[in-house]
């Protein structure tokens, strides 16, 4: 991809730029966890049948994020970044912390991050990396006494900063996506809100996303393969 001093470059990234840093994938095979699919854990419904089960979930992300380290792809990005500077947006679906850790500054979770929880009444995120595992652990707001849940975008809830989102989508004039399956919306639908301003839009994956057909430029392979060599 042949980026000019003029061009304004957004990226969205999904789980599969974190595959190669061992953390698993939701849809691809390894994607479940004992035996749960993504939708019966990250969904308000499941947090209100069981927050046991929730945190128990979340907790082993906790683990299993904290224990990853970025790889070559998260830092292709954060030294294109670098040189972009103010010209560059990166949108991640992805809650851990690789892009951060990378060098990346100008990092959107719209789906929230790991390592923060917040209250469910007084709904201010803080940072917490507890595992909490037992029902006798679950942790309660020191304020309210309510309970605490991860700060994470689940299914029926709205993505964070929606607005902000659209804006740089808005005056974006490149859309590079990674490692996403394009099944999951609103993320899904914005290489639609790209294409329709006519702006170029280019996939890297080892396999075709959902939304394949709505791309201009489809490079299949690994993230760490291709994107090093690609900006
Ligand atoms: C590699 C690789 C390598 C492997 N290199 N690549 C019907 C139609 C349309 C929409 C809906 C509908 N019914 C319901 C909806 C809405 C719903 C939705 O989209 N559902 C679909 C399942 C149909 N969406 C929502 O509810 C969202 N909210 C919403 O829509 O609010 C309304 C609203 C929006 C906007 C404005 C106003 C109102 C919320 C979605 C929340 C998603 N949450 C999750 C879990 C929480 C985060 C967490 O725990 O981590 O987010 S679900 C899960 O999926 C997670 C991910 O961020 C998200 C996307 O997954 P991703 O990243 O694409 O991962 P995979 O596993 O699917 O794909 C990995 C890819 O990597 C694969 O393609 C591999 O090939 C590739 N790969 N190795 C590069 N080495
Ligand atoms: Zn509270």
């Amino acid at each position: 991809m042949i980026l000019t001093p003029h061009d304004r470059l957004f990226v969205l990234t999904g789980a599969g730029i974190s595959a190669e840093s061992g953390l698993a994938t939701f849809r691809g095979s390894g994607g479940l966890w004992n035996g749960y699919r993504v939708d019966q854990v990250a969904t308000p419904e499941a947090w209100h049948a069981d927050p046991e089960l929730v945190w128990r979930f979340y907790s082993m992300r906790r683990r299993d994020a904290l224990a990853a380290q970025p790889n070559a792809a998260h830092l292709a990005l954060a030294k294109i970044e670098h040189k972009l500077a103010n010209n560059f947006y990166l949108c991640t679906q992805n809650v851990d912390d690789l892009h951060e850790r990378a060098g990346s500054l100008r990092v959107h979770h719209m789906h929230g991050s790991v390592f923060q929880s917040r209250c469910v009444q007084c709904r201010v995120p803080f940072p917490d990396q507890g595992v909490y595992e037992t029902a006798a652990e679950l942790p309660m707001c020191p304020e309210c006494g309510e309970a605490v849940r991860p700060h994470i975008v689940w299914f029926g809830e709205i993505p964070l900063d929606m607005d902000g989102i659209y804006r740089e989508l808005e005056q974006a004039t490149r859309l590079l996506v990674v490692g996403t399956s394009g099944s999951v919306y609103p993320a899904a639908g914005f290489v639609h809100v790209a294409s329709q301003r006519g702006i170029h839009t280019v996939y890297v994956g080892p396999e075709e996303p959902s939304n394949a057909d709505a791309f201009d430029e489809i490079i299949l392979g690994p993230a760490t393969t291709v994107l090093p060599g690609l900006l």
